[in-house]
Formats: structure tokens, C-alpha cells, sequence
């Protein structure tokens, strides 16, 4: 039976452990051998990661192309709005530069799509979705710094200090985070989410950056290059600095939307799985895929001799083990009213098999 024992072992809220799910349709779990703690697998990829599937007899075919167009279109209008160009310009301009230029706008998407999974309307966590947008676009502008990754290249263009310089990229990150939190807050009220539900989702978000999520991450990560890192370690990092945010979108979609604790629980539980997968899946595209597929310097892991699900498990391994994340995060999802469940199945097996 699989385990992902170090993941368990550092996260807040225990997950239960990890089992062999019956794989969705389009993945074949086979070739199954022993490596401690994990159970190996091999993944076909289905054909197309936006494969169509018919919901209920009678109904529309769910379409995640159609679905992920249509919410992008609401999201980059909303951000667009809650950060008009203005004053003072240059930090303004570096705020849009990474806030609106592009992106696959996952943690939105995991927004709304629990929002509506606990029959809340998509207008509720419009804020949420914009709030963990521009969380993210910070921690991508800081990342990027010459103090951390150093890297020129983000989204196919130059990263954000290299546009704009170093202190105003340092002050733009600042800026759209002490943005996510009023925008959230304004947001909220302006919609007339019930405060304990505002406050909720705020302290949820916040717990996801700080020195309990997204910082607490990096400085591992940035503490364990070049450095004999084991399993444990790895799983810390990443369910730190990538999973941690991808929770809190899917959990605070959930809390705004007016969802019990065992439905934002269970949504807990799905959007860890899926935000470790988002990571094994970004370890194994740094090593498969080419800059320009990426838009963002790839072998970047290599180079700094980070430790990564590939260097521990080599690439087919890490396959696997995303193939149980997926598995286990859709299987997180049977509770639910199978129907309303298609945004969030489509948007964990997008995240598995995608190539950028
Ligand atoms: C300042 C409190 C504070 C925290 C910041 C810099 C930092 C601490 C953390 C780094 C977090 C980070 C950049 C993690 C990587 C997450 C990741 C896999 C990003 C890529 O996300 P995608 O693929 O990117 O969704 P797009 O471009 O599609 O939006």
C-alpha cells in the first residue's frame, strides 16, 4: 500500500494515508514495485488534457478548454480592474507587468471551482481568485530576485527585476501581496460574504505565505541546494512553497461560498494532492521540456544541483507518484455530487499531464 509518509509527516493537518486508487479512465496503474514509503506506477497521458466527458446523460459534455477560457476571461477582467495603472507609474507598471502577463491561472481557477463545487456562485470568490493570483505573482517576482533564484526569464519575457530593477521588483512583490489582503477584505464585504467567512479566508491565506507556508518553503529550499536532501526534506519544501498556496485558493473558494467543514475539509485534502502533484509534475517538465516550451529557463534544477522528485525517484518514478496524486486527489472528490465534481477532476488530471 502506498505512503507518502514525509508528506504526512510535516504538514499542519494529517492527510490519511496515501492509497492505490482506482485510476480515472484515462490512466492505467500498472508495474507496480517497491520503493520505500511510495508505490510505482506508469501513467498513459490521455489523449488530450481537456478530453471531454459526458457528465449525466442528457447534459452538455464537460469541457475544461471551455471552462478554464471562460474563468480566465473573469479573472484577468477582475485583475485588470483591481489594479488600474495610476501612481506612483513605475511601481504601478511593475505590479501589472507580473500580475497581468499571462499565466495558466491555476489558483483561481481551484477558486471558483470549490466555490461552485459547494453550490456557491462564482461571483463569491471573485476576490479569493484575484487574492491568490497576485499572492502567486509576488512569489514569482520574488523568486526570481538575484537573492534567491536569479532568474531572467519568467512567462517568456525578462523576469521582473531585469524590466524594471531590483528595488522596484522588491516593492512591486510587496505591494501585490499587501493588495491580495485588501482586495480580499474589500471584496468580501463588497459582495456581502458574511464576515466570519471573510475572516476565515483571510486567516487561511495569510497562514499560506508566512513562516507556516510559501516563506517557510523557500528558506529550506534556498538552505538545501547543493545539500544532501532526502524525501522528507523535498516533501517539506514543496508542500510549503507550492502546495500551501494552491490549498488556501481551493479551501477559501470553499469557506466564502458558505461550505461545511466537512466539504472544506475534503477540499483541504484534494488541493494538498493536487498542489504536491502541481510540483512533481514543474520537477519533471525542468528536466523534459525546453525554455521555450516552458518560458522559463529549464534544467534550472540541475544546474543549482536542487534536489528534486527526478534526481530522488528518477523521472519514471516521480511519473508514477504523480499518477497516485491524481488518483488520490480525485478520489477525495466522491463525496460530492459527481456533476458539480468535473471542474476540479479535469483541472488535478490538466495539472498531471501538462507540458508547460
Ligand atoms: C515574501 C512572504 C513572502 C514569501 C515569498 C519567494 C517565495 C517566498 C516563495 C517562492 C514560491 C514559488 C515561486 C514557488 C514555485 C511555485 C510554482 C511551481 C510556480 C509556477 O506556477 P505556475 O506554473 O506559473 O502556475 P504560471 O506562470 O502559469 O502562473
Amino acid at each position: 500500500m502506498a505512503k507518502v509518509a514525509p508528506f504526512l509527516l510535516h504538514h499542519a493537518t494529517p492527510l490519511p494515508n496515501l492509497k492505490l486508487h482506482a485510476p480515472p479512465r484515462s490512466t492505467s496503474l500498472h508495474a507496480r514495485h517497491s520503493t520505500p514509503g511510495l508505490a510505482r506506477c506508469a501513467v498513459t497521458a490521455p489523449t488530450s488534457t481537456a478530453a471531454t466527458t459526458t457528465v449525466l446523460q442528457d447534459e452538455e459534455p464537460f469541457s475544461l478548454d471551455r471552462y478554464m477560457a471562460s474563468k480566465a476571461v473573469t479573472v484577468n477582467e477582475a485583475l485588470d480592474r483591481a489594479l488600474p495603472p495610476g501612481h506612483p507609474e513605475r511601481l504601478l507598471e511593475s505590479m501589472r507587468y507580473s500580475l497581468l502577463a499571462g499565466g495558466k491561472r491555476v489558483r483561481p481557477m481551484l477558486a471558483l471551482a470549490a466555490c461552485e463545487l459547494v453550490g456557491g456562485d462564482e461571483a463569491a470568490a471573485e476576490p479569493v481568485a484575484c487574492a491568490v493570483e497576485m499572492v502567486h505573482a509576488m512569489s514569482l517576482v520574488h523568486d526570481d530576485l538575484p537573492c534567491m533564484d536569479d532568474d531572467d526569464l519568467r512567462r517568456g519575457r525578462p523576469t521582473n527585476h531585469v524590466a524594471f530593477g531590483v528595488s522596484t521588483a522588491l516593492l512591486a512583490g510587496d505591494a501585490l501581496l499587501a493588495l491580495a489582503f485588501e482586495h480580499l477584505a474589500r471584496g468580501c464585504a463588497d459582495r456581502g460574504v458574511p464576515a466570519d467567512r471573510a475572516l476565515r479566508a483571510v486567516a487561511e491565506l495569510a497562514g499560506a505565505v508566512g513562516a507556516g507556508g510559501l516563506a517557510a518553503g523557500q528558506v529550506v529550499d534556498l538552505a538545501s541546494e547543493g545539500a544532501d536532501v532526502g524525501l522528507a526534506t523535498l516533501e517539506y519544501i514543496h508542500v510549503h512553497k507550492t502546495a500551501r498556496l494552491l490549498e488556501a485558493a481551493a479551501v477559501c473558494g470553499a469557506i466564502v461560498a458558505g461550505g461545511d467543514d466537512e466539504e472544506v475539509e475534503g477540499i483541504r485534502r484534494y488541493a494538498r494532492y493536487v498542489g504536491l502533484l502541481f510540483q512533481v509534475v514543474d520537477d519533471v517538465l525542468d528536466v523534459t521540456r525546453t525554455s521555450e516550451q516552458l518560458g522559463k529557463t529549464a534544467g534550472k534544477d540541475l544546474a543549482t544541483d536542487k534536489a528534486t522528485y527526478p534526481k530522488l525517484m528518477g523521472v519514471d518514478g516521480a511519473r508514477a507518484y504523480a499518477a497516485e496524486l491524481v488518483a488520490s486527489a480525485e478520489a477525495e472528490l466522491d463525496r460530492f455530487d459527481a456533476a458539480r465534481t468535473e471542474p476540479l477532476r479535469h483541472l488535478a488530471r490538466f495539472i498531471a499531464y501538462r507540458q508547460h
